[in-house]
């Protein structure tokens, strides 16, 4: 493909923040991708490169100057071939200079365009991607074993090899209630989430039918950022009650929440509802929620810096329920090979933001899956209309999805994709 132009401007996110949108064109063709902006985020994600007053324009002038003189009047032959290039050109470990939010909006409409250029749907064009990675693990340093021996390296690409991820309908991770820091801590855990099995067109039935009655069983309540309800209790069972009331009257759908733990964390004690939790404390809560209600997943439920609370917490529970990383592993393929190393968790989040090419977390979901652990493909909480994670968790196979509410239509929006996706499977 050769490249005529790139172009990158600021539009909004939906809280209304500037963020990066680019336009890549060769000949009578044109892609268009934007990123998404998080809020609880990890201290060792990549580099957000915002301004001073908030704005993204220097993130703008990169992909409009550097990339655009990098890439454009170019030819390439694959979308990972523009991403080892990005990956250069930025040359730090964090992708701080060029900022991550640069360089992905490129990446995600490089792939866009290359899956265009084949005649193929997105989420394939990712799906052969990702099945093409037996040389990526290989290159992909751990912190803790910087130099793996050649034995490890053997047994690691045996494993990815023997479960190489395979297309197909992820679950839906879908957002009812919303606290932490998306909702000003009206519920302590950021995320209350119905997990719904089955084919995309049957799970969005249930979400539609559970989502408006938990509406109506709340009344009149505000939504929080990510599109689901925020309602207020006074005590932490509360959400969970609801929850579990909607399981009953809803086969096929069990609860998760999303901790995320580090925005709990001061004082050396985790803060819920005006008590303080010793990581101790905090893992008996969840091993008394875990008896009481049909959960199906914990995400972050300690600090991101506590990896041994995690690595108790999966032997304890790892069994029953999925402990999945977020902030602790930040889609990072080397930190995600060192949780594997640890037994931290059994389960990661991949949000392509968190590390700034789709090559690298393509990396992520190869490292995940070579350890036997599932993925879930993850939005932010400032979204926007793009609809690349519902692509991404189709063709990477993903055990899951989290892409938010109902309440908000850029979430929807990825969800309407699933369906459409459940189409085009059809016809292939
Ligand atoms: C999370 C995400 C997305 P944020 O913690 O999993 O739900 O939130 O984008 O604010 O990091
Ligand atoms: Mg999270």
């Amino acid at each position: 493909m050769y490249i005529d132009t790139l172009v990158a401007r600021t539009i909004p996110d939906t809280r209304g923040r500037p963020t990066v949108e680019a336009t890549l064109a060769s000949g009578a063709h044109s892609v268009t991708a934007s990123v998404p902006s998080g809020k609880s985020t990890g201290s060792h994600e990549a580099f957000e490169l915002r301004d001073a007053d908030g704005s993204v324009a220097t993130a703008i002038a990169n992909v409009n100057g550097e990339s655009a003189s990098a890439l454009v009047g170019r030819d390439f032959t694959s979308a990972d071939e523009i991403d080892k290039l990005l990956i250069e050109l930025d040359g730090t470990t964090n992708k701080s200079r060029l900022g991550a939010n640069a360089i992905l909006s490129v990446s995600i409409a490089a792939q866009r365009f290359f899956a265009l250029a084949k005649g193929v749907p997105l989420w394939k064009a990712i799906a052969e991607r990702a099945n093409d990675g037996k040389g990526f693990l290989e290159s992909v340093p751990s912190a803790a074993t910087p130099a793996p021996a050649f034995r490890h390296v053997r047994a690691e690409r045996n494993a990815l090899e023997k479960s190489l991820p395979v297309a197909s309908a992820p679950r839906l991770f879908l957002n009812f209630m919303n606290g932490g820091v998306h909702a000003d801590f009206k519920l302590p855990f950021q995320e209350y989430i119905l997990v719904i099995e089955g084919k995309t067109s049957d799970a969005m039935m249930i979400a539609r039918e559970a989502f408006a009655k938990l509406g109506e069983r709340l009344g009149s309540v505000p939504m929080g950022d990510e599109g689901g309800y925020a309602p207020t209790f006074d005590t932490l069972e509360q959400p969970f009650e609801l929850l579990a009331e909607l399981v009953k009257e809803f086969p096929h759908t069990s609860i998760a929440i999303d901790a995320a733990a580090s925005e709990l964390f001061h004082d050396d004690a985790y803060q819920l509802l005006g008590k303080s939790y010793s990581a101790d404390e905090l893992s008996a809560l969840y091993r008394e929620l875990v008896e009481r209600f049909p959960i199906h997943s914990i995400e972050d439920p300690f600090a991101e810096d506590a990896p041994d609370d995690f690595a108790k917490l999966t032997a304890e529970l790892g069994k029953r329920i999925l402990i999945i990383g977020d902030d602790l592993t930040v889609t990072n393929p080397a930190r995600i090979k060192d949780a594997a190393v640890r037994k931290e968790i059994n389960a990661v989040l991949i949000k392509p933001n968190q590390i700034g090419t789709v090559r690298e977390a393509i990396q992520a979901v190869q490292a995940t899956c070579a350890a036997g652990w599932q993925t879930i493909a993850s939005h932010r909480s400032g979204e926007t209309a793009d609809t690349f994670i519902a692509d991404f968790a189709y063709g990477i196979g993903a055990y899951g999805i989290k892409a938010g509410g109902l309440g908000q239509k850029e979430r929807v929006e990825k969800y309407n994709r699933l369906l459409a996706i459940e189409q085009e499977v059809k016809t292939m």
